[in-house]
């Protein structure tokens, strides 16, 4: 069974990406499953007659958002027939029939789960290499969880058992938010589940940001994720194979995925005074210096791994003024990515962000 999840996208694209799935010869179902957006549920189902279009339910205990969808569609397989349930976004343009053909493969071998993995501009998925990769290294040293590529891929296949266990799970139940990637990732390992990482050369060219500002929900919805997982659950040491990776020949490579001018407009919004004790009771006195006179150069890999520490270990999801302070924090983290890294080329960017996992795994947190 394949399962796409869909909020305000495309509506040809989310038919293209079902349509597609419906004719691979080992696909026997196929679930759009919908958020709450009229008008694309609307244009879609015109476009897809035929195709079962189902609304995502209310299922956890979060903000209602990708995860309710997820989990609506895990339950949805388990009470079907299907052996395997694959997971595809709605939003990607390079879909293609051999990212099933793929997954499958990887199950074939005997994994428990597929993840797929690609080359994407160094500038996409911030919430990954600026706040979910280096957390897991810092948390979990030398585990598959901390060597993830693709620890919020949204491509994910699992067999019936793996898929089974894994949505029963409290912590991937209750996760209704941005944060269900996540919970998914560490309740895998948490399990024992084998994951086979699966890289797709074609790349994932898929919707891209404005200003950063649109990623501040999924920023602190993962951070909140990474919390639970450290609290209450551990990993097993897991079989963990990762694709070699051939050079990346997209064109996509060098945009920049959000824009930086728009984005550097949140650092300029002043804190209140709450906001300013927060940081000054909490983190080392440069950052809020910093913060305050815009220096980018002072976000180095040390200093935000240091930040990041506080982060996990500290930070209060429910508290308005975390959630600024913490933003501003990584954004100011992103920026000085974007200004003094990736400007020296993708292949240095790409080994920067490596260099910073490693440097997280030499550090832990406990
Ligand atoms: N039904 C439903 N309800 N679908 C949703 C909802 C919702 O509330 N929110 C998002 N989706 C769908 C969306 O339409 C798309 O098909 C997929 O979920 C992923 O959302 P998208 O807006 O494309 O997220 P983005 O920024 O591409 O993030 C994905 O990759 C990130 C990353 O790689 O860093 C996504 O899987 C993130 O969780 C992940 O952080
Ligand atoms: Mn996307």
């Amino acid at each position: 069974m394949v399962v796409v999840p869909f909020l305000a996208e495309d509506p040809e694209l989310v038919v293209r990406t079902l349509e597609l799935a419906a004719t691979h010869p080992r696909v026997s179902e196929v679930v759009g499953i919908h958020g709450d957006d009229p008008e694309t549920v609307r244009a879609v189902k015109a476009l897809a007659s035929g195709l079962r279009i189902i609304p995502q339910r209310r299922i956890g205990r979060l903000r209602a958002g990708k995860g309710d969808a997820i989990n609506t569609g895990f339950d949805y397989f388990l009470r079907s027939k299907c052996d395997r349930l694959h997971f595809y976004d709605a939003d990607i343009k390079t879909f293609e029939m051999s990212w099933i053909d793929q997954a499958e493969s990887g199950l074939d071998l005997g994994f428990d789960t597929v993840r797929h993995f690609y080359p994407r501009a160094a500038t996409d998925g911030m919430v990954t290499a600026m706040l979910v990769r280096p957390a897991l290294a810092m948390r979990w040293p030398y585990t598959a969880l901390a060597r993830l590529k693709q620890p919020l891929s949204g491509e994910i296949a699992f067999t019936r058992r793996s898929a089974t266990a894994i949505a029963s799970e409290r912590l991937v139940r209750e996760q209704s938010d941005w944060g269900i990637d996540t919970a998914i990732t560490g309740i895998t390992a948490h399990l024992g589940f084998s994951i086979y990482e699966n890289y797709v050369v074609a790349g994932k060219d898929h919707q891209l940001y404005g200003s950063l500002a649109e990623l501040k929900t999924m920023f602190w919805e993962c951070l909140g994720a990474l919390q639970l997982l450290m609290r209450d659950s551990e990993p097993q040491q897991v079989a963990h194979h990762t694709d070699s990776h051939s050079p990346p020949t997209l064109d996509l490579l060098n945009v920049v995925a959000f824009d930086a001018p728009a984005s550097e407009k949140i650092l300029q919004k002043p804190l209140t005074a709450s906001q300013r004790e927060l940081l000054r009771t909490q983190f080392k006195p440069e950052y809020a210096e910093a913060l305050n006179k815009k220096q980018l150069e002072t976000f180095d890999t040390t200093r935000w791994l240091d930040i990041l520490r506080v982060l996990i270990t500290r930070a209060v999801p429910s508290d308005l003024d975390w959630q600024t302070v913490a933003f501003q924090l990584w954004v100011a983290r992103v920026l000085h990515f974007n200004a003094f890294e990736v400007e020296k080329g993708y292949t240095h960017a790409i080994e920067y962000i490596e260099a910073m996992i490693t440097k997280a795994m030499l550090n832990p947190v406990n």
